[in-house]
């Protein structure tokens, strides 16, 4: 992969925020919690420190949603003092004295917020009983992808740990909880325990793209150790949501809110000109999905790259059907586009549909290989292909049929002195996803499958070395549940044992496509926090 990230000491907030009264409604009585309640008879400055949990052997990346938060909170909300906590590449020491010393600069009341994924959902939660055994008094939230579909799960067996949960986009949800605290009770997009059950309040209202356009890119007072993202890029997402529902997917069908051209464009020359940042990757869920605002974008793109006097590369992701449109991909080739991530997932008719992927398998392969590929290898633009492998039920002709295709797309790249990268996927089971839904109801895992998380992310912190063998060689090969690679008798009673000979299957896939001619394969490892790299890549930046 091209290009390296010069990543500053010291970042700062760039963009100001726009007001809006949020109707949040009556306070219902404040929850029993004598304790909680102590603090506000203190009438000091509140603290918020917004924690990003330990990622031994995940991807390494800054969490993009954490800088919205803060930079949300820290303008609407005077009287809060908002830090960021990164604890990305921090060992079980290290860790501990960050959170002392973060607490000791606290003053009370004091809210803990902490982002997870279902990938370091297990670390959040040792997280948030650090915190709480240091501060039995801070209000501890947790957040992100995984928090937003398992809050029932989370705090009927965690609740010691864990005060509130925010339901998706956390923005105005955790703004009325420091706001209202302690008389949060009606606070729009929060779950919490209250008289021995959970209680969920409606949704909070997503952000609107002028709220969108008004979110900073980073945070003044920084904090942030770890890569700022992937794959030596800076995260950087210009539009929330995706319209569409793939069954695996944790995004899926959410209105779509983009910022405005400008406002982009003012992130972008910030990222770059003031920051120096020269390879950025645009995280939107489905890029180019607005045929008319991504050539617009792509223009403005193009300007800024002029006027500017380091050039820089991007790279997003984006669906096959979105670069059938030839305007589409030359407008992002004129703009500096160094790849498109496809989220292509599977080379077979049958896999396509058990992804949900596109309702057309058949004309959505024929589009790949006859008209997005040709192009795209024919550009300046990269080509990179998501593919997932161990989807359950796996058998030898769909690698074969995998296979066939792959060696179709490699000979069109090579035709072109090209080499498409593919870039590994583990299928796994999210929480919130439609496949989790089918499983549920089916019992899948046992008796209790809606619970079956707990259990998984616990037992899959102890599985070493295929851990980190899975972290290494696949995106999402920790996190989600590997139903393709577990064995299923055991599973159907929710006990996890991995077959040796699944896990041989995906490796001799994975060394099959390796050897493709015109296909490469990309590996993870140099890229996966582990203990110290934040001081690595520091040196690397520098
Ligand atoms: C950029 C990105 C990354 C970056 C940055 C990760 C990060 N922590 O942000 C990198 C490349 C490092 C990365 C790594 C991984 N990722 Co990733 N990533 C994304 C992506 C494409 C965009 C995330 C983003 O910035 N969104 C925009 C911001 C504004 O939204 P947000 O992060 O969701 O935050 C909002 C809310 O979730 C909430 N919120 C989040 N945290 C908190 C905390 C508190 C206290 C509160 C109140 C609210 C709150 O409020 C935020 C603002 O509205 C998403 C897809 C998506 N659309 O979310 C996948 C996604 C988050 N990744 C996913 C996965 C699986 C991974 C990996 C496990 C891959 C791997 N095997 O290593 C790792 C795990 C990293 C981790 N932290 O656990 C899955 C998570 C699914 C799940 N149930 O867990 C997603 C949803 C992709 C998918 N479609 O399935 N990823
Ligand atoms: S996989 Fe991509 S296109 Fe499908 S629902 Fe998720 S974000 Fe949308």
């Amino acid at each position: 992969m091209s290009g390296r990230v010069r990543r500053p000491e010291r970042v700062e907030c760039s963009v100001h925020g726009q007001r809006r009264s949020v109707g949040l409604g009556p306070s219902l009585r404040s929850p029993q919690r004598p304790e909680t309640r102590v603090l506000v008879t203190r009438k000091q400055r509140k603290s918020l420190i917004l924690v990003h949990p330990p990622q031994q052997g995940l991807l390494e990346g800054f969490s993009a949603g954490l800088i919205a938060l803060a930079n949300f909170i820290q303008r609407r909300a005077e009287d809060v003092e908002v830090t960021l906590l990164d604890l990305g590449t921090a060992g079980p020491e290290a860790a501990t004295t960050a959170v002392r010393d973060a607490l000791r600069r606290a003053s009370e009341p004091v809210f803990v917020g902490i982002s997870a994924t279902t990938a370091s959902y297990f670390e959040a939660l040792r997280t948030a009983r650090l915190f709480k055994s240091l501060a039995p008094h801070a209000v501890v939230v947790l957040g992100g992808h995984h928090a937003s579909s398992q809050d029932d799960v989370i705090l009927e067996r965690h609740h010691g740990a864990i005060d509130v949960v925010v339901r998706g986009e956390g923005e105005y949800a955790l703004l009325g909880l420091v706001q209202r605290f302690p008389e949060f009770a009606a606070v729009p997009g929060i779950s919490f325990w209250r008289d021995g059950a959970v209680e969920r309040n409606s949704p909070a209202p997503l952000l609107d793209p002028m709220e969108l356009d008004g979110l900073g890119v980073t945070f003044r007072g920084g904090g942030i150790r770890s890569a700022p993202g992937k794959f030596d890029h800076i995260t950087y997402v210009s539009a929330r949501g995706c319209p569409l529902a793939c069954h695996f997917c944790a995004v899926a069908s959410e209105a779509v809110r983009s910022k405005s051209v400008p406002a982009v464009i003012a992130d972008l020359r910030h990222l770059v000109g003031d920051l120096d940042f020269t390879s950025i990757a645009i995280e939107d869920n489905f890029f180019a999905q607005n045929a008319a605002r991504t050539i617009a974008l792509c223009g403005a793109i193009g300007g800024l790259q002029r006027e500017l006097s380091s050039s820089f590369r991007w790279d997003c992701q984006t669906r096959v059907e979105s670069m059938v449109n030839a305007d589409v991909v030359r407008a992002m080739e004129r703009a500096g586009c160094e790849a498109v991530y496809l989220g292509v997932e599977a080379l077979t008719e049958e896999h396509l549909a058990y992804l949900g992927k596109t309702r057309n398998p058949s004309r959505y392969l024929k589009l790949l290989a006859d008209d997005v590929v040709p192009k795209l290898v024919r550009s300046d633009i990269d080509c990179y292909i998501n593919l997932q492998l161990g989807i359950p039920g796996e058998r030898p002709e769909h690698l074969d049929a995998t296979l066939r295709r792959l060696a179709r797309l490699g000979a069109i790249a090579l035709r072109s002195r090209k080499t498409i990268t593919v870039f590994p996927q583990l299928h796994v089971l999210y929480p919130g996803t439609h496949h989790f839904a089918t499983a549920v109801n089916a019992n899948r895992f046992g008796p209790n499958t809606s619970r079956v998380f707990e259990p998984f992310t616990e037992w899959e912190a102890a599985q070493e070395p295929v851990r980190t063998w899975l972290g290494e060689h696949f995106a999402h090969g920790t996190g989600g549940i590997p139903e393709g690679i577990l064995a299923p008798e055991p599973l159907r009673r929710g006990e996890f044992r991995v077959e040796p000979d699944a896990v041989l299957r995906v490796a001799n896939a994975l060394t099959a496509i390796e050897r493709v001619p015109g296909i490469s394969v990309f590996h993870y490892g140099a890229f996966l926090a582990s203990v110290g790299t934040a001081d690595a890549r520091s040196a690397l930046a520098g």
